[in-house]
């Protein structure tokens, strides 16, 4: 889904602002048609925004169930003619929109856009009432799963299997858009390279009741023309191209053109990097040569705004990120904001790109978390509905990601069960299904602790291994010779087992921020930092390694837990982005890479 764009022909109108918002807190919104009027004791509400930490009420901060949106909408009078398009980047976890009396559309998942051509309801020149009903409850069958558990009282709360708050809302930008009737409806790009020569691989859909034709030009930064075309689909050769590669990015611009009975009727312009991805061995090979991943798994995650979506936060993260000296971030648990992905390609930093499967593993959380285990695959829990959402949310992170040069790998899930054959055959076809929808990308998902080298039987699916370990921290904590020794036996049964480039995914300790010790006490900055330290001596030494991620980037926030203080605390920056003792220590390993 291309993204709204504004250009000689294309119009957008962001709708981003304070809107008027009301929690359902009996659930009677839909059956009473709020949607039809005012919304009753609406609050202001400004969104991009989790909705959960802005007013002060625990009402609002835990509620369960659906909470509505509303705003008028003036249509620009100058769009008469055009198509007008309703666009959601993302509202967390399925939404109902509704155009004054009207449902327009609804969607399931909380990170990936949607959008919807409302040109009969939106006449130019007049306003519109729009309403949004957002609902933010997990079920079996939603990215993540959870369950929603009825109280004596009356009240519902929700269980998760997962690590993070449960923040919801309209979590990024609102738009309204306006395009010709005839439009290019998608654009796809996959380079390569082949000897000294680029290969930019380009497909177009368009609509247009006439004769139509497609015309491609890729410019260089400076806007020079080096390659063009005059087909929807095609190959465009650049010689000697300047190639976009981690730490140094470089983007051309491919310009698009629909024309029509040799009118001029839309056009597009899509960032271009020029890159390979592959991997040969135990190697991860970015322009065919290798590549080592250093940063984190990140949340998208503030105080205030929750999951919010906000430049100012995301140009500093990025800032830190270069600070510390990442190369690459994971979208751990879930697709971030497109807006990410693009500072990502401009700046060149390296993405992991995940979907929102996380926590599908009852083994773990349901013993944790609910108080007795369950099984993971079932009819009654994960089970076909769950599969067959996921295999939508799996298609829709690509067809929105596809052409960010910055995504080398897709991530299909964080710490599933997969040592049970039920496991294995609810992967196998999520794994053909993200090699269908694209073959230009290795495709992993990222292992947990329970599923031992031997045990996984999932791992052989993958073109990486990626694992997530806590030696010294879940396991044997205090104890970092034991970890070190754990560590290395494990990475080395990975290498015996699979012969696959090794990336690990999460490692890490929690600290509490000013908490100093002299023996390296765990929850201290000292242990935290000395962790890290333990782990590098191995990743050094097991050659089959490409990449070490810290969890996490920043401490965040998460659901009451005795493990728990105020939220994980794990970040090597806290929650307001200041270091603490393991982000000096890293920057030193990472500003002098081996
Ligand atoms: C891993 C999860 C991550 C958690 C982390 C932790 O992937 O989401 O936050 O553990 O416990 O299992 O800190």
């Amino acid at each position: 889904m291309l993204r709204p764009q504004d250009n000689e022909i294309r119009d957008t109108k962001r709708l981003d602002a304070i809107w008027d918002f009301a929690i359902d807190a009996n659930g009677v919104g839909r059956d009473q048609g709020w949607w039809r009027g005012p919304l009753p004791a609406a609050t202001p509400m400004p969104v991009p925004s989790s909705f959960n930490d802005v007013p002060v009420d625990p009402a609002v901060h835990d509620h369960v169930g659906d909470a509505w949106y509303q705003r008028r909408v003036f249509v620009p009078k100058g769009w008469h003619g055009q198509r007008v398009v309703l666009r959601f980047d993302a509202a967390t976890h399925r939404c109902a929109v509704y155009v004054d009396d009207t449902l327009v559309v609804e969607h399931e998942g909380g990170y990936t856009p949607f959008e919807v051509d409302i040109t009969p309801l939106a006449m130019p020149g007049t306003a519109l009432r729009l309403t949004a009903v957002v609902n933010n409850e997990l079920t079996w069958q939603s990215l993540p799963p959870g369950v929603v558990e009825a109280m004596p009282d009356g009240t519902r709360r929700q269980r998760q299997y997962h690590d993070f708050f449960n923040y919801a809302g309209l979590h990024r930008s609102v738009w309204l858009y306006a395009t010709p009737a005839s439009h290019i409806v998608d654009v796809r790009v996959t380079t390569d390279l082949d000897g000294g020569t680029g290969i930019v691989r380009f497909a177009v859909a368009a609509t247009s009741p006439g004769v139509k034709t497609v015309h491609v030009s890729l410019r260089d930064a400076d806007g020079k023309a080096v390659a063009q075309a005059a087909t929807a689909e095609g190959e465009l050769h650049v010689r000697k191209p300047r190639l976009w590669s981690p730490g140094a990015a470089y983007l051309y611009e491919l310009l698009v053109e629909l024309h029509e009975d040799d009118q001029l009727v839309d056009h597009y312009t899509l960032s271009v990097g020029i890159r390979s991805v592959r991997v040969e061995g135990t190697r991860f090979l970015i322009n065919d040569e290798p590549f080592y991943f250093r940063g984190f798994g990140k949340h998208e995650d503030l105080n205030v705004r929750g999951r919010g979506h906000d430049d100012a936060a995301m140009v500093h993260d990025f800032a830190l990120l270069r600070w510390v000296g990442a190369n690459s971030f994971r979208t751990s648990h879930y697709p971030y904001a497109e807006e990410v992905l693009d500072l990502a390609d401009r700046l060149g930093f390296v993405v992991i790109d995940e979907t929102a499967a996380v926590g599908l593993n009852l083994g773990m959380g349901g013993g944790l978390f609910l108080g007795g285990r369950k099984t993971t695959f079932s009819e009654e829990t994960i089970g076909s509905a769950t599969q067959a959402n996921h295999r939508r949310a799996i298609e829709a992170l690509i067809d929105r990601d596809k052409n960010h040069p910055c995504v080398v790998l897709w991530s299909l899930a964080n710490e599933p069960e997969s040592h049970t054959p039920e496991a294995r055959a609810y992967f196998e076809p999520l794994f053909a299904a993200a090699r269908a929808a694209d073959p230009s990308r290795p495709v992993g998902f990222v292992n947990m602790m329970f599923a031992q080298p031997k045990a996984c039987l999932v791992s052989d699916l993958a073109d990486v291994v990626m694992i997530n370990r806590y030696y010294g921290w879940y396991v044997e904590p205090g104890d970092l010779d034991a970890a070190e020794r754990g560590l290395e036996a494990e990475l080395l049964e990975w290498v015996d087992a699979q012969g696959k480039p090794i990336i690990v995914t999460e490692y890490g300790a929690d600290a509490m921020p000013g908490l100093h010790t002299l023996d390296a006490v765990v929850w201290s900055e000292e242990y935290q930092a000395a962790l890290l330290d333990t782990y590098h001596r191995v990743f050094d030494r097991v050659d089959a390694v490409v990449g070490e991620q810290v969890w996490n980037f920043a401490d965040f926030a998460t659901g009451p837990s005795f493990m728990r203080v105020d939220g994980n605390k794990k970040g090597v920056f806290t929650r307001d982005r200041r270091p603490k003792a393991a982000a000096h220590h890293l920057r030193r390993r990472w500003h002098e890479p081996s």
